[in-house]
């Protein structure tokens, strides 16, 4: 399982710069004019996690599957993008496959870029990204409205949030019952999927405190700089970055605002000394629903899951020394599985 996080904003705000300073292959065209990215790409990055080697580590295992998140480079949104203007409504579409979308803004200068409103003004620029999104999601509910395949029920449910949205409301704004949330989120609306805002600063003002917009602070990274970076291999880049005086590469912080955002957390399997693998669930997730995470089959005849902490398996030293100390505890399929688990699942084989 990979989380998918898109990459939108205006043209020219530097969404493929970005996406270049996140993935290692394939690169996207970066340009000095809008709509270069006629394609949407597609970066997947393993994310970096020292846990997870130390594991295989100890335990002899040759194989390492980190969990990755998957980078969409989506072309560049403008006014009228949901009636087709721009590259319109086929990239509005990738946005809805995304679990978390990354909103690259513009607040780096240079003159020799067009800016597609000819000046700099991040609120704005995102009012007019978002009502896009917003538009997009009208047309979605209303074209179910009109199909009339709906009940009774869900056409007034529909009428309510299409009310909403005509006032500037977005859909993540409102607050509905359980039941229509199921309901709603069939829809896959843009303006319900996590936002997370990028400042795409200047060089020199890198060192600075974070960019605010509407008052809060927001990942400030000058995605030109991260992407010339992320050229170099690791060790390199570590020792550019401290000369700087800078402490995590974009990637570092892009990885931990998405963990936090989505509220997702990292289990582990070492299962059969064979493979050491990382899998990413939503925090407070049982241990049936990581199971499946896995496969349909360890929470269809799931019986017990083993646990221990990472860390402290790692200081123990082997699953076998944990196991002969009684530190491998067993639980049931409710256990709310904790970040860093180590987890093996007990199936009935069929
Ligand atoms: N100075 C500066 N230029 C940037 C930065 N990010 C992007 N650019 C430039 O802005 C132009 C558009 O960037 P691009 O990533 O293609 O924008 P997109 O249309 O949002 O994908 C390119 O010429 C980039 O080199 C930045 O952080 N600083
Ligand atoms: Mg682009």
């Amino acid at each position: 399982m990979s989380l998918k996080i898109g990459i939108i904003g205006l043209p020219n705000a530097g969404k493929s710069t970005l996406f270049n300073a996140l993935v290692t292959k394939p690169k996207a065209g970066v340009a000095a004019h809008p709509f270069t990215t006629i394609d949407k790409n597609i970066g997947v990055v393993e994310i970096p996690d020292d846990s997870l080697f130390q594991l295989a580590k100890i335990e002899n295992i040759g194989k390492v599957t980190t969990a990755t998140i998957t980078f969409v480079d989506i072309a560049g949104l403008i006014k009228g993008a949901h009636q087709g203007e721009g590259l319109g409504n086929q990239f509005l579409h990738h946005i809805r496959e995304v679990d978390l979308i990354l909103h690259v803004v513009r607040f780096f200068k240079n003159e020799s870029i067009p800016h597609v409103h000819s000046k700099i003004d991040p609120e704005e620029d995102i009012e007019i990204v978002n009502e896009e999104l917003l538009l997009a999601d009208l047309q979605t509910l209303e074209k179910r409205l009109d199909k009339e395949k709906s009940t009774p029920d869900e056409r007034a449910m529909l009428k309510i949030i299409i009310d909403k949205l005509n006032q500037g409301v977005q859909a993540s704004e409102i607050k509905l019952e359980d039941k229509d949330k199921a309901f709603v989120k069939a829809f896959n609306l843009l303006t319900l999927k996590k936002q997370l805002l990028v400042a795409n600063i200047d060089e020199d003002e890198m060192t600075d405190s974070p960019k605010k917009i509407a008052g809060s602070e927001v990942l400030s990274i000058g995605a030109r700089f991260e992407a010339d970076l992320n050229e170099y291999k690791w060790v390199e880049q570590q020792k550019i970055l401290k000369d700087l005086g800078l402490k995590k590469t974009a990637k570092e912080q892009v990885i931990k605002a998405a963990y936090h955002a989505l509220d997702t957390i990292t289990f582990y399997t070492i299962a059969k000394r064979k493979e050491a693998r990382a899998w990413l669930v939503k925090r407070n997730s049982t241990a049936i629903e990581a199971a499946a995470k896995i496969h349909s089959d360890f929470a269809k005849y799931f019986v017990k899951v083993e646990q221990i902490n990472a860390q402290e398996l790692i200081k123990i030293g082997s699953w076998l020394k944990a196991h002969e100390q009684g530190k491998v505890l067993l639980h049931g399929k409710d256990y709310l599985v904790q970040n860093a688990d180590v987890l093996e699942f007990k199936v009935a084989v069929k």
